[in-house]
């Protein structure tokens, strides 16, 4: 299996600067690579990624996006002296030119198309350029925004001129639209371009139009352009995530790019001067984490934006961490999308429901009258470039943990051992059904047996809960009675939240889920049961249409994974049984994602029969095994319908599950 993460670097890229006065372009600077990889290396990232080369791109490579003529005013600038290069300058929209500044841009363009070669041979999973200078705002024959040349346009002509690939999904996180590429792939529908950017409906730079939701492509590219406006600043993780589930990820699951390539700014997150926004760096891990599930896991981030220095350099650690298979860190804050934020999730959703099948179950309408139009400018956030740096230091501190020294702990039987892979570690024995048996009886009577804490599912709960193993793998007999065992041992132990999903013939009595201090949600086939009215015993019904192709995604990203994140749980336990109504493959990726909970704390109890779910999820637990899925199915009507009950009730109580604002 292809593996291993790259990493493009070259000091050269920091021998250009702003050579006059001007308040604009003053924080494009170049220590922000050095800071960035500085932080890489502080962190021990540097020497685990593989690093490239850089090269420089050719004339032609720049030409498959950028107009002879503007080609050679960027030539022209290599010999112009300070009056000559402010001139040339002057002719774009906050762009810069130095001395340097074409050996840099041809450098910076030609690391991007390495890190793509090395992606698309297969030479390394996945990567990131740290590259400057950025490249989003250029345009055929214009510098703009400090770009020069549109280093992941251009990659993007490239992979499929050279590798024949047909669907590029584009995700640009920088906090600016990056106008560029989508004026670039408007009308290409082999190019799905999504950016959110900071808006203030048109009053924030670069104050285009066709920044708004309503810019969704044109031609035979209808649909394949996403914009997610931001109108209020403060943003956060809450927003970031809620974007992701239900604009973004369900859209590109539908697409199902063959390469993503990210424009990777981190003016998005907390602290920096551009966006004042309120994404700490860990949100980015999620971010990465959910993209590694896309084009079975060929992901290229390319660096944009990020002018707070050490906002950037731990988000962009951050990003690289997760593209190397580190736990991700549980995501810190309120999860409560803010009311501007749904409107605007509202209106791209709306925007784009006649074009995209997942779109089609929930009801969508625009929101005519922003809540935010006509708002005086907002007051600064408190975050300023200093307190943001002392925020950032001791926000560092408390998310990151070491990386646990087992990273799959085997609870089986040793007649039932899964294949041992690498990484993993096998605890001989588990539950008896008698052990078992005695677990809920002691439940009920408020203690735990002897017995039961002897057998080694127990033990095995207590390192999962300890991070001396990062997730745990129990094949059991019986999986609802391991399930509850493991339940009550990990509150007895402390934890405040376990969220646990029952797959097939579970049957986990509903009374386990006490005090909020467990939310079960159950995936049946059937009919929902009699209702329960507690948020905390969730249901949901579903199975699969016939015709080839999943339909899963749909309830993943509407429902399952938006409750997961509204819940913040310490632990996630997936219960397994036999006549399940999800495929292998759909388990496969819901427990891959799950793993950005609880800090990665997952425990899988699988029934011993199931040998085929034993392999893929021992595979997606040990490493982060890179999915493969097939095309996007619509899901049967009366699933989508009683998904659609099971929200109307539930949202209001979990509120990552809000897609409309109201
Ligand atoms: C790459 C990038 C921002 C330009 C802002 C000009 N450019 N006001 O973040
Ligand atoms: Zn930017």
């Amino acid at each position: 299996m292809v593996s291993g993460t790259a990493l493009v670097y070259d000091e050269e890229m920091m021998s250009y600067c702003l050579l006059w006065d001007d308040p604009e372009c003053a924080i494009e600077v170049p220590e922000r690579l050095a800071s960035s990889y500085k932080r890489l290396q502080d962190y021990d990232l540097v020497n685990r990624c593989v690093q490239l080369p850089v090269r420089e791109a050719t004339e032609e490579e720049i030409t498959l996006v950028h107009s002879p003529e503007y080609l050679e005013v960027v030539k022209n600038t290599q010999t112009m002296d300070v009056d000559e290069l402010k001139e040339t300058s002057q002719k774009y929209v906050a762009a810069y030119f130095h001395q340097n500044s074409y050996r840099c841009a041809k450098i910076s363009l030609g690391g991007t198309l390495q890190l793509v070669d090395a992606v698309m041979s297969g030479d390394s999973l996945n990567g990131m350029a740290l590259i400057r200078p950025p490249g989003h705002h250029s345009q055929r024959s214009e510098s703009n925004g400090f770009c020069v040349f549109n280093n992941v346009a251009v990659a993007a002509e490239y992979a499929k001129s050279k590798y024949n690939v047909q669907r590029i999904l584009i995700v640009d996180w920088d906090v600016h639209h990056g106008q560029g590429i989508q004026y670039i792939f408007e009308d290409d529908p082999s190019v799905l371009y999504f950016s959110w950017h900071r808006y203030e409906h048109g009053s924030f730079w670069p104050n285009l139009r066709e920044s708004d939701y309503d810019s969704i492509g044109k031609g035979k590219g209808t649909g394949f352009n996403i914009n997610l406006p931001w109108n209020q600043i403060g943003m956060g993780n809450a927003d970031y995530i809620a974007a992701f589930f239900h604009v973004l990820l369900p859209l590109a699951f539908e697409f199902n790019p063959e390469l993503v390539l990210v424009s990777a700014g981190y003016d998005s997150g907390v602290g920096d001067p551009e966006g004042r926004m309120c994404a700490t760096p860990e949100c980015y891990a999620h971010l990465t984490h959910m993209l590694m599930h896309l084009a079975g896991g060929k992901l290229c981030m390319i660096l944009e934006g990020g002018y707070h220095l050490r906002s950037l350099s731990e988000s962009a650690s951050m990003t690289v961490r997760t593209l190397l298979g580190d736990p991700v860190p549980k995501l810190s804050g309120e999860m409560t999308p803010c009311y501007s934020a749904l409107e605007s999730i509202q209106n791209t959703r709306h925007a784009h429901s006649p074009y995209w099948k997942c779109l089609l179950h929930d009801e969508t309408r625009l929101v005519q009258e922003m809540s935010t139009k006509g708002m005086p400018a907002p007051e600064p956030l408190q975050t300023d470039g200093s307190a943001a740096d002392e925020l950032l230091e001791n926000h560092m501190k408390k998310i990151l943990h070491p990386t646990p020294p087992i990273t799959t702990l085997v609870v089986a039987p040793v007649e039932n051992t899964p294949n041992i892979l690498e990484g993993m570690q096998l605890e001989e024995g588990t539950l008896t059904t008698q052990q078992a048996i005695n677990v809920t009886s002691a439940f009920n009577q408020g203690e735990l047996n002897e017995n039961v804490l002897n057998s080694k599912l127990l033990p095995a709960v207590e390192k999962l809960l300890n991070r001396k193993t990062r997730n745990c793998i129990t094949v059991s007999p019986n999986v609802y009675l391991s399930a509850a065992a493991a339940i009550q041992q990990a509150l007895h132990l402390g934890s405040e939240r376990v969220f646990c999903v029952l797959i097939g013939d579970v049957d986990m009595k509903p009374e386990i889920a006490n005090e909020g201090k467990t939310l079960c949600l159950t995936i049946s086939g059937d009919k929902m049961p009699e209702k329960t009215h507690s948020p905390y015993v969730t249901f949901l019904q579903w199975k699969e249409t016939p015709h080839g192709g999943s339909s899963f995604f749909y309830p993943l990203f509407r429902f399952l994974l938006p409750l997961a994140y509204s819940y913040q749980p310490d632990l996630v336990i997936l219960a397994v049984g036999s006549n399940r109504s999800v495929g292998t493959m759909d388990i496969a990726l819901l427990t891959s994602l799950l793993q950005a909970l609880a800090d990665g704390a997952v425990l899988a109890v699988v029934t011993e029969t199931e040998k085929e779910i034993i392999g893929a999820l021992s595979n997606v637990l040990v490493k982060c095994a890179s999915l493969g899925f097939g095309p996007y199915n619509a899901p049967a009507n009366d699933c989508a319908q009683s998904l659609t009950q099971e929200l109307t009730v539930l949202e209001t109580k979990w509120r990552m599950l809000q897609c409309l604002a109201k």
